[in-house]
């Protein structure tokens, strides 16, 4: 990667005669650059009203410089290399060192300035998924301005409208720049702080890739055969846990960039959906669930109130979607048994190991994978192998949290007597005649 010295001094060189007549080039502010794969701390704000601000899971809020009454932020559309798990990394484009792009975070009523430079080998755009503002500033390639051209700076500017929850990503050979993770989240504070307050504020956009095991690049055609389902272009296990403090009211919003729907489910609770990129939900047409589901190019935000502690399971009820790198091409096996099968299988191939004929559970039996994939099934718990992957994580809701404090606390210290237990049966088999009374049942 440059420095970001080089960086600055080609950026402004370059954009010198993209930028309209109201900013000059040399006043073009930094783009900060990060390529960890944790949440960063929440970025408080340092002027302007105040708010509680939101956190990004595996990801960070772009900061911003006050220049007058205008808040300016610079996202860099780049190159950028993004670790899936441990053991994975893909070759990815997204914003500021990172696919997908930082969140930009604002305020209801704020003037805001983006600038947009352009280090990708073609042209892009931004577009601004679900905010109110002028036709010009919408980012269509073509429709609504020309293509940002490789090596140039555009700028948008625009009144936040209205708070809530949106997104952004190109619109400017979209098909190629979404399947190669462009794309980010913006989240609106309302003006009014008494509006909805939460203590903890959680976000991530969801986005699947097709890398094919022992290649580094998503197949940017593909349009339904995924096999990489990712928060925030992460893969459990490497999708941040949601740590909370019992009796924090949470709000969870979550952006689908991804070809398809997920019905986002939480254990343990049940929320309100408050909020979409259309704008806030009426108290009085809210219900509760605890499945909802997010359709493709939608934003849903959830309301719950962590009431019940523990670690509880937080993900896409798509049970393919809780998996890694998955073949679809194998024989579904159950209830075939397996001595015959083995004795059939070895006759035309030695060494093959007849397995799944009780399902797929396979422990810790992970097997030698090709380079730069992961496994389909993995993760361990503290009472053994979770047999997850893609789009879940954990909801840890914990009593002895402090306020601002999103570290891991490591697992949940059940209370004595609340875990699922294991009996010793009866040493005889019970009787079991049809229809025989109880009375007559031998124990
Ligand atoms: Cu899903």
């Amino acid at each position: 990667m440059y420095s970001r010295r080089g960086f600055l001094g080609t950026a402004a060189l370059a954009s010198a005669s993209a930028v309209s007549g109201r900013v000059q080039a040399a006043s073009i502010p930094e783009a900060p650059h990060i390529d960890k794969v944790v949440m960063q701390p929440p970025l408080h704000p340092i002027s302007g009203p105040d708010y509680r601000p939101v956190v990004t899971l595996n990801g960070w809020s772009l900061p911003f410089r006050m220049n007058g009454d205008w808040k300016e932020f610079h996202l860099v559309a780049e190159p950028v290399v993004r670790e899936f798990a441990e053991g994975m990394k893909v070759n990815l484009w997204g914003y500021n060192g990172q696919s997908p792009g930082p969140t930009i975070e604002t305020v209801e009523g704020d003037k805001v300035r983006v600038f947009v430079t352009n280090r990708l080998p073609e042209y892009t755009t931004v577009h601004w998924h679900g905010m109110i503002i002028p036709s010009g500033m919408d980012g269509v390639g073509g429709l609504t301005q020309p293509h940002i051209q490789p090596g140039k700076t555009f700028v948008y500017e625009f009144e936040m409208k209205k708070s809530g929850t949106f997104m952004y990503h190109p619109h400017s050979d979209e098909m190629v720049q979404m399947a190669m993770g462009m794309m980010g989240m913006v989240v609106v504070h309302p003006r009014d702080q008494s509006f909805r307050p939460v203590d903890r504020d959680f976000v991530f956009v969801m986005s699947t890739y097709r890398v094919d095991p022992g290649t580094y690049l998503p197949q940017v055609n593909e349009m339904t055969d995924f096999n990489m389902w990712t928060w925030n272009s992460r893969v459990f296990p490497g999708i941040d846990p949601l740590p909370v403090r019992l009796g924090d009211k949470v709000r969870v919003r979550i952006g689908n960039l991804s070809m398809t729907n997920h019905p986002i489910h939480l254990h343990g609770h049940s929320f309100a959906v408050t909020c979409t990129d259309g704008g806030w939900i009426p108290e009085s047409a809210q219900y509760p669930e605890t499945t909802t589901d997010v359709p493709v190019g939608a934003v849903r935000v959830f309301d719950v109130l962590a009431d019940n502690p523990g670690d509880w399971a937080f993900h896409c009820h798509k049970s393919h979607h809780t998996m890694n790198a998955m073949g679809h091409e194998v024989r579904n096996l159950i209830g075939v048994s397996r001595k015959d099968l083995a004795r059939a299988v070895g006759k035309l191939a030695p060494d093959a190991m007849a397995m799944g004929s009780t399902g797929m559970a396979m422990g810790n039996m992970e097997m030698p994978a090709p380079d730069n994939t992961l496994p389909m099934m993995t993760g361990t718990g503290q009472f053994g192998p979770i047999e997850m992957g893609g789009m879940f994580t954990v909801m840890k809701i914990r009593e002895d949290l402090a306020r601002d404090d999103y570290r891991d606390p490591g697992p949940y210290k059940f209370p004595q007597g609340t875990v699922a237990y294991e009996v010793t049966p009866p040493a005889a088999e019970p009787a079991r005649q049809q229809g025989a009374p109880m009375k007559n049942m031998k124990m």
